[in-house]
């Protein structure tokens, strides 16, 4: 009989990502074999997961299984619950303990207290306490599974601390999803954040939005055009909602991707646009003219835009590679461009894109990453150069060429857009209030 998984094209999908897009080939299950372990010694690092009707619940193993009545104390084990109806939904927690095989049973042990346990025969699970509460589960008694199977992971990488930062990748990953999804604006009369991307043509503006759109929706996407040319590939005005993967709903904030600038005039995006752009005129889909800025007699101008539709947030985007290489006219431009953003109060930030091998750049520890970006050279070279405190200064790295996506990286896309929120949201109350003002002032 052909052995199968009951693992869903979207569940293994997210196990290969949390182990940093491996492979998982199938061992054995319960219902193929009556000692499943014993078909598992000797075959490296694998993942044992058990099934009920909302969850997968599984653990980790680095190395091979251990042989029968041997205690092992693994390396990075850890173990996951992932949620059914929404595979993207992972929970892991580290299991600091032993590891063996007894009667049958894959048992975790730290100080004689059980705190994994599979018991393929009665098909049950048990779960410390402590650890339930880590992973979000919550049971008195025993979970009872109707299956039970084991997978080979294959071109997992051999630095183990790699799998143990992924895990933590994804934990954090995973508390800041949450976060960004319930986000909401801090003051009442607007319900979305928008932020403006500037920079120069060709530095990962476009790459960026559509960085940020595929961590929410759990896939590549490249809705905004991106490429290489000596103009800018980004030709109109672009408004961008980001929609959340779970229900669909739009998220309280919105990208506004412009053309690139140039050190020559007449070429990328006209710096008079951007006052208008800045206030809220320029409608969606609007065709640049790098010769000559928007009218108000145009067609479409929005004459009297609200509080919603300025922008709230500019973000200065530029290569993180190409910073020594800004001319003199380029940093002019830059300038004369935020001399407009401040005019409008409207906060500022930079993003350094192009950023290689983010997960050197991440420290072990995720909530110390504002800490360690701001000791970076380059950041505290273009603090200077556009007179940004270094921490409104992020480094990121955009989704290019890849094909699937990385814990890593969207851990540090999120963080990145957070911290923007955040420095949005405290300029907010500002324009608000200049709003209300107006409002009043006016009756
Ligand atoms: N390796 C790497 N490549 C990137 C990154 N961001 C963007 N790119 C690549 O850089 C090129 C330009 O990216 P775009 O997103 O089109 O840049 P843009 O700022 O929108 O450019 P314009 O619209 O022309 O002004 C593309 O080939 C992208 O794939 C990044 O973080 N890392
Ligand atoms: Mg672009």
């Amino acid at each position: 009989m052909a052995v199968t998984t009951k693992l869903t094209w979207n569940e293994k999908k997210s196990l290969q990502k949390l182990l940093g897009n491996v492979s998982l080939r199938l061992l054995s299950t319960s219902s193929a074999h009556r000692h499943l372990f014993d078909k598992c010694q000797l075959q490296g690092s694998t993942v044992t997961v058990v099934y009920n009707f909302y969850k997968i619940i599984g653990v980790f193993i680095p190395g091979h299984y251990p042989e029968a009545n041997e205690f092992r104390e693994p390396v990075s084990s850890f173990c996951f619950v992932l949620e059914r109806h929404d595979a993207m939904k992972i929970t892991t927690a580290v299991l600091e303990a032993e590891v063996k095989i007894t009667s049958g049973k894959l048992t975790f042990c730290s100080f004689d207290q059980t705190m994994f346990c599979i018991d393929p025969s009665k098909a049950e699970l048990s779960i410390d306490s402590s650890l339930q509460y880590k992973l979000g589960v919550y049971a008195s008694s025993d979970f009872k599974f109707n299956e039970c199977e084991v997978f080979r992971v294959e071109g997992i990488e051999d630095d183990t601390t790699y799998v143990s930062k992924i895990t933590r990748a994804t934990k954090h990953r995973n508390q800041l999803l949450a976060e960004l999804r319930t986000f909401k604006p801090n003051v009442d009369l607007i319900s979305e954040i928008c932020i403006l991307l500037l920079g120069p043509v060709g530095s990962g503006k476009s790459s960026f939005i559509n960085s940020v759109k595929s961590v929410f929706q759990g896939r590549l996407i490249r809705q905004a055009i991106v490429g290489s040319d000596y103009t800018s590939i980004t030709e109109q005005y672009r408004i961008y909602s980001v929609k959340d993967g779970n229900n669909g709903k739009s998220l309280a904030f919105r990208f506004c991707d412009s053309m690139g600038l140039h050190e020559k005039e007449g070429v990328g995006l006209c710096v008079d646009d951007i006052p208008h752009i800045l206030k809220g005129c320029v409608p969606d889909r609007y065709e640049f003219n790098p010769h000559k800025p928007i009218r108000p007699d145009h067609p479409t101008f929005i004459a009297s835009p609200s509080l919603k539709d300025r922008i709230h947030c500019v973000a200065y985007v530029l290569d993180i590679n190409s910073i020594d290489d800004l001319s003199s006219k380029m940093v002019a431009k830059f300038k004369q461009v935020q001399k407009e953003v401040l005019k409008c109060g409207i906060a500022q930030v930079v993003l350094l894109t192009k950023m290689n091998n983010c997960s050197k750049t991440l420290q072990d520890n995720f909530l110390n990453m504002d800490k360690s970006m701001t000791s970076q050279s380059q950041i505290i070279e273009v603090s200077k150069m556009l007179d940004i405190p270094t921490y409104n200064i992020f480094m990121v790295e955009n989704y290019a060429s890849e094909l699937e996506l990385d814990p890593l990286k969207d851990t540090l896309i999120l963080f990145v857009l957070r911290q923007m929120l955040r420095v949005a949201d405290d300029i907010l109350e500002d324009l608000s209030l200049e709003e209300t003002e107006k409002k009043t002032g006016g009756d």
